[in-house]
């Protein structure tokens, strides 16, 4: 048999807490690299789970792992993204507090993954009310329509998100889940007219091609072969080993029908109209105005869209001018008409993503009429979006999603890193301090008030005008040039920096430096063309609806974004977070790879040893008095089975009747704080050796425990 000192060898940590060298970059990969060996994907830092993605299916899902972990504190059994759902679970129903789970790594490091497996759980576990049940099943589908109509293959994940999104799930007092909403954050839908070679446009464009049946696709007047269709072909990579679109169309098909969506031929007109928008040809006029040529593709699109062809056309060759407040409309040329067409395409995707994310919302919406009254019930919200990323061509929407990286930063700053060191001062607790990096700084360079990026952006935007790219970075420059985390090709003694062109900024991020190309994409202006119009004269009701932002037109794209980030915010930091760091093997998709250097860069943007320095340069565990007399005042006489003194002296009697030294705690103003998991460890299985004697007593409070 072997001994458990070459077990742990063989195994690592599972908590790197528990890191004899916790300093170390070294022996914190080395550790992530044994247990992956071993197919052990997670890894504590304390409470925060770290995931290294297996690509391969691993037999740790079904239900009895799932049983497993049900009601089991953290610390007792192997780390799990069960043991993070059911313990978040249980702190929303014993401090009735609402929860977030924030899951965050680049693309393919298995966020989605995760997400789903957490939703699993709660849909597996949970308590079910008579009325609700259909309500997990609601939830579990509302995944394969959101992913078919927002994931796409990339070349770093054949099933890429390109939009983020947050979910709350709902829950009432009993635990029962009894709703659910989405919230989902800028979509790629430049996607829908261009793919990099060897991409993909959304899934559902090929799902259609492959799954729909012949009537469908008759009445749509598609053929099957995507390469047939200009929205389709960029990429040139139309089929996948890894994707079965036929078998997809069947399971979201499937999935509308349990959401409850009844207007699926309107979404598939649309969707099908899409690709004829895309094959639509142009002539040029003598007088350089633009005309379409191919006039049945016009008939097509009025019958997809229910548009009037007029409006149709209009549309795409002309656009809006707003002049002495007066509104004029004048020709396109052959270009822009192209772009017409392009922006509308895009238009029309992102209103159906819209539309169809508000339709999964009324349907998860609670149905019972005591909820709307007043809010009884907790929240547990999963968000699950885009990692850091830095292509080869950075544009408008990388920007954002870096942006949007570097506040979620900056939050698993401010919760973890400062609020660990506020506690313990707040807790009289000796601290020393850890140093670390505020990308604070990072975040004001970009959304400071008249001099951030986004001011200037927005300035420019609004200025009339057609481009401003160039006008754009000089303002840039004469603002936030001498910043340190800004960079153009201007050096400070004016003399020009060789290697950047003249077109681009770069940020130098927490998670590294980007430059972003200002060549027309970064500062678009938020020019939906004749948008309105179209809108306006469809019959169909995904394009007549509002949307939010359509009261404020005037705002710009960036603007949106980031009211939309700071909304969210606001969201996450009312609730109690818990961290998911995901954490990707190898660029090549492959089992059983771990590329040192991908991971090294992984651990260090994550902040992960940042982490762990906070976490064991004190201690390692802590618990309110309560919390921790209730769970453990069986284990000694004089707790047992109440204690009626203060919280703090009944936690002291406990103490010392299990023996701890004064090295391996500290009493708090409110808390006890553990240096080492291993007390821990020691208390936690007396207490198991007990369990029988206390079954009753345990069984009330640890039901909710
Ligand atoms: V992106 O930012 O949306 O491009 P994600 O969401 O981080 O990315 P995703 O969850 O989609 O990555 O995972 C990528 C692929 O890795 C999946 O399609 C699976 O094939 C694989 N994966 C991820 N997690 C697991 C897992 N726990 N077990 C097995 C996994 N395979
Ligand atoms: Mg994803």
């Amino acid at each position: 048999m072997e001994s458990a000192l070459t077990a742990r060898d063989r195994v690592g940590v599972q908590d790197f807490v528990l890191l004899e060298n916790y300093n170390s970059e070294v022996a914190f990969i080395d550790n992530l690299r044994r247990r992956f060996r071993e197919n052990l994907i997670y890894t504590y830092i304390g409470s925060v789970l770290v995931s290294v993605n297996p690509y391969k299916d691993l037999e740790i899902y079904s239900k009895a792992q799932m049983e497993r972990y049900r009601g089991v504190s953290f610390y007792e059994i192997s780390p799990h993204i069960y043991a993070l759902s059911d313990n978040t679970y249980r702190a929303m129903r014993t401090e009735r507090k609402d929860q977030c789970i924030l899951i965050s790594g680049e693309s393919g490091a298995g966020k989605t993954e995760a997400s789903k497996k957490i939703l699993l759980y709660y849909t597996v576990t949970c308590p079910t009310g008579d009325h609700m049940a259909a309500l997990g099943e609601r939830l579990l589908q509302s995944n394969p329509v959101l992913e078919a109509f927002g994931n796409a293959k990339t070349l770093r994940n054949d099933n890429s998100s390109r939009f983020g999104k947050y979910m709350d799930v709902q829950f009432d007092f009993k635990g029962v889940p009894v709703g659910g909403h989405i919230l989902n954050y800028l979509l790629e839908k430049s996607r829908v007219v261009h793919q990099n070679h060897g991409e993909r446009n959304f899934h559902i464009f090929y799902q259609l091609l492959e799954g729909g049946d012949d009537d469908l696709l008759k009445s749509l007047e598609l053929e099957r072969n995507p390469q047939n269709y200009n929205y389709l072909v960029k990429g040139n990579c139309p089929r996948i080993s890894s994707i079965n679109d036929k078998n997809s169309w069947k399971t979201v098909m499937n999935a509308l029908l349990v959401i409850g969506f009844v207007e699926e031929e309107n979404l598939m007109n649309i969707i099908g109209g899409i690709l004829h928008l895309g094959n639509t040809q142009f002539g040029e006029g003598e007088e350089g105005e633009t005309y379409v040529t191919n006039e049945d593709q016009i008939l097509t699109l009025e019958k997809l869209f229910g548009v009037n062809s007029s409006a149709l056309t209009e549309a795409v060759t002309h656009k809006k001018l707003t002049a002495k407040g007066e509104e004029m409309i004048s020709p396109l040329n052959f270009e822009q008409t192209l772009s017409a067409r392009d922006a509308l395409a895009k238009s029309v995707y992102r209103r159906t993503f819209n539309w169809l994310v508000e339709k999964i919302n009324q349907s998860l919406a609670q149905k019972d009429e005591i909820h709307h009254s007043r809010k009884d019930f907790s929240v547990i919200g999963v968000l699950d979006i885009y990692g850091f990323e830095v292509l080869q061509h950075n544009s408008f929407e990388q920007f954002c999603i870096n942006y949007c990286n570097e506040k979620l930063q900056q939050l698993f700053i401010e919760l973890t890193l400062q609020y660990e060191q506020e506690e313990y001062e707040t807790e009289g607790i000796a601290w020393e301090t850890v140093q670390y990096f505020d990308n604070k700084i990072i975040c004001e360079l970009i959304e400071e008030k008249h001099k951030g990026i986004i001011s200037i952006m927005n300035e420019e935007c609004l200025r009339p005008g057609e481009t401003c790219d160039a006008s754009f970075l000089e303002k840039m420059e004469d603002s936030i040039g001498g910043h340190p985390h800004f960079v153009t090709h201007k050096l400070a003694n004016g003399k020009t920096r060789r290697v950047m062109s003249r077109e681009e900024f770069r940020l130098l991020h927490y998670a590294g430096e980007v430059s972003y190309n200002v060549n027309g994409e970064t500062i678009l202006k938020q020019n939906e063309g004749l948008w309105h119009k179209f809108a306006g004269a469809s019959k169909s009701h995904c394009f007549r609806r509002k949307e939010v932002n359509d009261q404020k037109r005037s705002e710009t794209a960036s603007t949106q974004f980031k009211n939309s980030l700071m909304k969210l915010m606001e969201i996450l930091m009312s609730k109690e977070p818990s961290y998911v760091r995901c954490i990707k093997p190898n660029d090549s998709k492959q089992p059983g790879k771990f590329d040192e250097v991908l991971v090294r860069h992984q651990v260090k943007y994550l902040g992960l040893m940042e982490n762990l320095r906070v976490r064991r340069a004190g201690f390692a565990y802590r618990r309110r008095f309560e919390a921790f007399l209730q769970r453990y005042k069986p284990l000694c006489p004089e707790t047992w089975p109440n204690w009626n003194g203060c919280l703090s002296d009944g936690v002291s009697t406990l103490v010392e009747h299990l023996g701890y030294t004064p090295e391996e705690y500290k009493l708090g103003r409110s808390k006890i704080f553990i240096r080492f998991p291993k007390t821990l460890f020691t208390t936690e299985d007396a207490l198991e050796a007990k369990k029988p004697e206390i079954a009753l007593i345990l069984q009330k409070s640890w039901r909710g425990y």
